[in-house]
């Protein structure tokens, strides 16, 4: 029998089983609101980027709806300046990205919510999360959590969320690469290791979605990078609302995550808002770049 989110959950602590429950269900009120909050919303988060209507309301609903809950302490979030104090009583700490790939909205592409589940206080390194969990609104609507060893996907059904696969491992051989950035802003030694990619067989597959580019990563393996360009030595992603989400799930999967010198999970950030370098995958591919990025600084 199919089993659904809820009887999975009771695996975890009932806490965290309520909170990625409560997420879930907000996750499908995301989907089912997106045909309708399109455009943009004519401000600018922290980052500088112009916010669309779709952004500022997931933001909100989601901050909102999970302050009632009485689960979490503090939010940190894409879309927010400051750290959000939601309620003293709660026991964990979240890190949001509400939709990620907004860019993907306008031409009806992949788009997603990345959420950070934590108990220590915020900012704290991404090896201490509890869990970390996406939701990917693509032709269905996906769920996937990632607990200490464990990481399983969920499809939204007319019975709400149903197992579709548990203890997930990143394929070995992977198949695909998946690169931000301008490739004539890339540092030459990862242009290198990206052509010996190609030379080997590795197919191009980006969707300038974090969510969808990672959850290919998860299904076929290879390696998704937002990389440091010249342009921007930190690259473009967030170390906490973005990067060390998907280097936890991927890490949980057998992968590995680096910013080129280490693990992306191992990094003390300075600050909230603070990017990061991201590259992500096979545990071999990761070794090997991290290798050739080290020897050429
Ligand atoms: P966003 O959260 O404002 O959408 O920005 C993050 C997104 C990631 O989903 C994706 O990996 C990257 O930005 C795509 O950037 P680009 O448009 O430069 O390819
Ligand atoms: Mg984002």
């Amino acid at each position: 029998m199919t089993k659904t989110l809820k009887e999975h959950l009771e695996k975890v602590d009932n806490e965290l089983a309520s909170l990625i429950l409560k997420i879930s269900e907000l996750a499908n009120m995301i989907s089912s609101e997106l045909p309708y909050r399109r455009g943009k919303a004519d401000t600018k988060n922290v980052f500088g980027e112009v916010q669309l209507i779709a952004d500022k309301w997931a933001d909100q609903f989601i901050i909102d709806e999970l302050r009632k809950s009485g689960l979490v302490k503090t939010l940190v979030s894409e879309e927010q300046p400051e750290i959000v104090k939601l309620d003293e009583k709660g026991i964990f700490n979240i890190t949001l990205d509400p939709l990620d790939g907004s860019s993907n909205i306008e031409s009806n592409n992949l788009v997603g919510t990345i959420i950070g589940i934590y108990k220590k206080d915020l900012p704290t390194p991404g090896k201490n999360l509890v869990a970390a969990m996406y939701i990917l609104y693509g032709p269905v609507t996906t769920l996937v959590y990632a607990t200490q060893g464990n990481v399983s996907e969920f499809i939204n059904t007319k019975k709400g969320f149903v197992l579709r696969e548990e203890n997930i491992k990143l394929p070995e051989p992977g198949k695909l690469y998946s690169i931000g950035g301008l490739r004539k802003e890339w540092v030459p030694s990862f242009k290198k290791y990206v052509e010996e990619l190609e030379a080997q067989g590795y197919k191009l597959r980006y969707g300038g979605s974090f969510v969808g580019d990672t959850n290919q990563i998860l299904h076929y393996g290879g390696i998704f990078a937002y990389p440091e360009l010249t342009t921007k030595p930190n690259g473009k992603l967030r170390l906490l609302v973005e990067s060390n989400t998907m280097s936890f799930i991927i890490k949980q999967a057998g992968g590995a995550s680096t910013n080129g010198k280490c693990s992306v999970l191992e990094i003390e950030p300075k600050n909230i808002t603070q990017r990061v370098p991201t590259y992500i995958g096979n545990k071999n591919l990761i070794e090997k770049l991290e290798k050739i990025l080290i020897k050429e600084k």
